[in-house]
């Protein structure tokens, strides 16, 4: 796995070389991780060397530290292809994992004039204000925050909420979502959603800002979600 004459640095073949036994299977998720000691003894490498290479792994979301029990190979993340319009629903249904939604916040509120901007309605319009935490078979996946106009789901509840609202407008609402525009950005988890993500503070996490609109423009909804970025990656497919 290391070469000394290798002009790449040490720490940096180390990284490496447990990707690729993880990518192999010879490490599995879940499994522990040999301690610094013994890949400092059997690489002849310095404890510090090992310690730089484990610990950009984590940042990397390829290993997992588990307080007072060790660092771990982290379960593999999930890979989200941004063809498609799909809801968190959809997507971990489709990955065989059960959705479930912790509801943070509910409520109407009338639009400021920021987001009635967003949402193309004049400010003052009611709207839902929902923030929820998104989870795959129990664990934490994204924060999201929503904003929907009130009067285009006028019989929305928390418990239709904490299901699926795109099932709810398509199936119930008669609604017919069109299509969505996304921006990505890398930020730090702030104090907030360390703790709803549970992440440490400052870990790297994936902002999403999607705006959809149904099929006769209008705008159905603007939401700013926060994906671990240690589970998530997103695909985007492209043609020339
Ligand atoms: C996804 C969407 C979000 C949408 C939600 C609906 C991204 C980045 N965001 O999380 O915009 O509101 O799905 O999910 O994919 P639901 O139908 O399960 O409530």
């Amino acid at each position: 796995m290391i070469n000394k004459e290798s002009p790449l640095p040490i720490y940096y073949q180390l990284e490496e070389g447990i990707k690729k036994q993880i990518e192999d299977g010879v490490l599995h998720p879940g499994d522990t991780l040999p301690s610094e000691r013994e890949y400092s003894e059997i690489y002849s490498i310095s404890r510090m060397t090992v310690r730089q290479a484990i610990s950009n792994l984590v940042t990397e979301g390829f290993l997992e530290r588990k307080r007072g029990k060790g660092t771990f190979i982290a379960q593999k993340k999930f890979k989200q292809n941004l063809k498609g319009l799909t809801s968190f629903t959809e997507e971990m249904k489709k990955r065989g994992l059960e959705p479930e939604t912790i509801m943070i916040h509910f409520n109407k509120i009338p639009a400021s004039i920021t987001l009635a901007g967003k949402l193309e309605i004049e400010a003052g319009t009611q709207v839902f204000e929902i923030k929820r935490i998104r989870l795959a078979d129990g664990t934490p996946m994204a924060y999201e925050s929503l904003y929907v106009p009130a009067h285009l789901l006028p019989e929305l509840t928390i418990e239709l909420a904490k299901s699926s609202i795109y099932d709810y407008a398509e199936s119930m609402a008669g609604l017919e979502i069109g299509q969505a525009v996304q921006e990505l950005e890398a930020v730090t988890a702030k104090k907030r959603e360390a703790a709803m993500l549970e992440v440490k503070e400052g870990s790297p996490i994936l902002c999403i800002m999607r705006k959809t609109r149904l099929k006769d423009g209008t705008v159905f909804e603007v939401v700013d979600s926060y994906y671990r970025a240690d589970r998530y990656k997103f695909a985007v497919e492209m043609e020339r």
